[in-house]
């Protein structure tokens, strides 16, 4: 099935923003017919009393503007309000067999799902089936489990905070800390690397900081596409004369030039904004050499007395500085450069920028986490932001730019697999059952006892799992030998057509609509990268009157599966008040008066204590810590080995495809693409645009390749390649993960090129 035109490969010369994606937002809202429903959605996107974008996790600005969306969260919009149904008829059209042909892009295009169906495997179909059956029926399995440990619950990071923390108390009622999460495939590291540095496994950055810093790194992160509310801050820092440094091995076009959409006088006139002061094309995997070069320098500069480091700071809130500085200063300059592929004088010139800023932000994004020592890269972040005290004072910090736009609020709220022992006690507490203390599954381990066969039962809540984790072809033979799959969805995907022996897809209200129950209209709450919570309210009609809320389906699956639980499901239900109370009563620290907080329209930021310049560690200190060699993956010994990072393009959100192009890396029509340096190209005596294999190097004996590339040259260092997440994840080895995280190693698969 074509469901594309003519492929087109040709540099994008204009800067990013501007009429491009105003016409890019008008076109989508047309694809999609949502014309006027989408563009009065639109404006009560991000608006206090309106609902949260459904794209990703950037906050809204403090004080709002009249227009806070971008080209990116209208697509997104666009996509969940679609005029577009997939309904009983369609499912009575269309074999399973038939519906696991098409494109990812072909099924998300029919729409938004409206009632619940049920796999049956007489017809190859599915067929309709009534909530309370598809209750009973995901009760009848669940309860036939030997033990509660045979069942994975799935949540990705849309699910807002009171579904999250009532499927979190579900599944422990049920017995499991199985909570396989989108995030244990994104900033895991985040949430475990940090914490040994500075006590918490979040940013310290809020809203205000950035029109406080005098210097930015944006590093391995695609701000311009993956979170374009960003942009603002960025043109309004460039427009102050802050200094702003890009680290990527991908010469991202925003990052370069950008022309904020809402800005009349640069559209009208053509014009743009230069954003980074300085690019560094980093080698995939060598922002380690890079950091610790940067570190040299300071340390260097400091020996010979130069005022560089802060020394009130370090030794007032710090330790470990000695192991830091041996370390940096016995490397060398020809392996930091060889290592990084930048050249010292480069180094040299950031880590002056870094020295003369007496307030700087470091924010990161995929290319830093997806690493083999994801976590432990992260650590040497905190270290570079303790040698200048950038922590606790306005303009400074460490900034995360998270995914989802509740993935960070999901994980707060309980979605753990390694739950703390003082949580349990309180979840105890407040519930009244005794939670399991066992450790459960992370994605990875998820994956690994469907493989096994351990696993009996998927639940999603939200997301498409089959689609994000690696090693798709092995992945997806698992699934199917699931006794049962459940995805919990707003559109059909490759989770749905990928199933168990039985199941069930049970159509939710998406973030745009209202949920309406006996006690009235719901708002729920969604926490943002910088940990600012605030409350979401859809403003259009449920796709369906099938379909239910995520709080709806977890209240009634609980009764479903447990129907001796004293827990109250029905009142949660009814009144998301009352899940805000017991939100309040299990986390008192940083949720107290949850609902008199949540009445302020600009919502609140929950206490992260470094920016307080409080340490949650051990120690009660922050520490820095010691990164072994210059090594971020496992070295391989072969010749013609690529460094592999698999991206997004401009036109999708994770497995979501909004159209095959990827409009600012000039890549139009296709997918299937492998950005290659040209001298790398020509070294492998291949022409441009041949069509190749890619194959992995693993040792593991297993064979993963990739066939029908098209190669296209691209600015990117030697030996480095790129392509497109989901369609390369066949080439994602699931035991080529961060061992602290979990997190695969998205960003460095160590492949080969065979001709096609
Ligand atoms: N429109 C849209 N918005 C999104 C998403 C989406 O798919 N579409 N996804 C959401 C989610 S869940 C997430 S996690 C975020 C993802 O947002 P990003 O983190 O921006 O995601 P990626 O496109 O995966 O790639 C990040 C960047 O890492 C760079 N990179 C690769 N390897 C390295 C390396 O070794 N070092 C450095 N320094 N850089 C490297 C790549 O060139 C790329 O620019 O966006 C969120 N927002
Ligand atoms: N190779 C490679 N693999 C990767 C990555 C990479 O960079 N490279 N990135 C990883 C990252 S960072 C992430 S976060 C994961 C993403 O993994 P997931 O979060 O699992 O994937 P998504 O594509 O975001 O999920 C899309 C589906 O979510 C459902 N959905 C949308 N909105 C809602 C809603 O409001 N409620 C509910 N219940 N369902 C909804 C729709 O049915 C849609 O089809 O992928 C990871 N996988
Ligand atoms: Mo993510």
């Amino acid at each position: 099935m074509v469901d594309h035109q003519q492929p087109r490969y040709e540099p994008y010369d204009s800067p990013a923003g501007g009429w491009g994606a105003a016409a890019a937002t008008a076109k989508v809202l047309m694809q999609e017919s949502v014309v006027t429903k989408g563009s009065k959605a639109l404006l009560s996107m991000n608006q206090p009393g309106g609902f949260k974008c459904p794209s990703c996790a950037y906050p809204d600005p403090d004080c709002t503007q009249t227009l806070e969306f971008c080209e990116n969260g209208a697509k997104a919009l666009a996509h969940e309000a679609t005029r577009f149904r997939v309904t009983r008829d369609f499912f009575e059209r269309h074999t399973v067999s038939e519906l696991a042909q098409q494109s990812d892009y072909w099924l998300e295009k029919q729409g938004r799902l409206t009632e619940p169906m049920r796999y049956d495997t007489a017809t190859d179909k599915y067929v309709p089936i009534t909530w309370d059956d598809a209750f009973a029926l995901i009760g009848k399995h669940l309860r036939a489990l030997e033990s509660p440990h045979q069942a994975e619950f799935y949540t990705s990071g849309r699910t807002p905070n009171e579904a999250a923390f009532l499927y979190s108390i579900f599944v422990r009622a049920f017995g499991t800390n199985n909570f396989p999460d989108c995030s244990n495939m994104c900033h895991e590291p985040t949430s475990r690397g940090l914490p040994a540095s500075i006590g918490v496994g979040k940013g310290t950055v809020t809203m205000s900081d950035w029109a406080k810093a005098e210097a930015i790194f944006v590093i391995g992160q695609n701000t311009g596409t993956n979170s374009p509310r960003m942009m603002t801050d960025l043109v309004e820092a460039e427009r102050r004369g802050v200094p702003i440094i890009a680290i990527n091995p991908m010469p991202e076009r925003a990052l370069i030039r950008f022309t904020p959409p809402q800005d009349v006088i640069e559209m009208a006139t053509l014009g743009y904004t230069k954003i980074a002061s300085d690019y560094l094309p980093v080698r995939i995997g060598g922002d380690i050499a890079l950091f610790k070069g940067m570190m040299k320098v300071l340390f260097g500069r400091d020996a010979a007395g130069e005022p560089v480091i802060d020394w009130d700071f370090i030794h007032t809130h710090t330790a470990g500085i000695d192991a830091v500085r041996a370390d940096a200063m016995a490397q060398s300059w020809d392996d930091l450069v060889r290592v990084s592929g930048i050249e010292e004088a480069q180094i040299r010139r950031c880590a002056e920028v870094y020295i003369q800023s007496k307030a700087t932000i470091i924010c990161y994004g995929m290319g830093l986490t997806q690493h083999q020592q994801g976590s432990r890269l992260l650590q040497q972040v905190c270290n570079l932001l303790f040698l200048r005290g950038n922590f606790g004072k306005p303009g400074a910090g460490i900034a995360p730019i998270r995914g989802h736009s509740n993935v960070q609020g999901d994980r707060t709220v309980g979605i753990d697999e390694q739950p703390a022992a003082a949580y349990l006690d309180r979840v105890r507490d407040v519930f009244g059952f005794a939670p399991p203390r066992e450790h459960g599954h992370h994605t990875v381990d998820a994956v690994k006892a469907m493989m096994a066969g351990t696993a009996r039962v998927f639940i999603g809540m939200g997301g498409n799992f089959a689609r994000a984790v690696p090693d798709t072809e092995r992945t997806y033979e698992a699934m199917r030998k699931l006794d049962l799959t459940v995805g919990i969805s707003t559109k059909l995907n490759r989770g749905h057509v990928v199933h168990g022996k039985d199941a069930l897809i049970l159509p939710v209200i998406s973030r745009s609509e209202r949920i309406e129950t006996e006690a009235g209209e719901q708002f729920v709450t969604i926490e943002d990268a910088m940990s600012k919570v605030t409350a979401s309210r859809g403003v259009l009609d449920p796709a369906s009157p099938d379909c239910l809320s995520e709080v709806d389906i977890v209240c009634r699956m609980a009764r479903a599966v447990l129907p001796e639980s004293p827990i109250e499901w029905e009142s949660y239900a009814r009144d998301f008040g009352v899940i805000r109370n017991k939100i309040a009563d299990v986390y008192p620290a940083i949720y107290a008066d949850f609902n008199a907080r949540i009445a302020d329209p600009e919502g609140f930021y929950l206490d992260v204590p470094p920016r307080r310049l409080i340490w949650p560690t051990p120690n009660g200190k922050a520490n820095f810590l010691v990164f072994d060699g210059l090594d971020v993956n496992e070295p391989v010994d072969d010749p013609a080995m690529l460094r592999l990072a698999t991206v997004r393009s401009h036109d999708q959100f994770n497995t979501t495809i909004y159209s095959y192009s990827d409009r600012y890396r000039g890549i139009y029509n296709d997918r299937m693409v492998l950005l290659i340096n040209a001298e790398d190209r020509i070294a492998r005596g291949l022409a441009e645009h041949a069509k190749v294999k890619l194959e992995t190097i693993a040792t593991d004996g297993i064979e993963r390749q990739v066939d029908g590339l098209t190669l296209v040259d691209y600015p990117v260092p030697r030996g480095a390649v790129a392509g497109y997440y989901p369609e390369l994840n066949p080439l994602l080895p699931l035991a080529y993960f961060d061992e602290i995280s979990g997190t695969p190693a998205a960003k460095s698969i160590p492949v080969k090129i065979r001709p096609s």
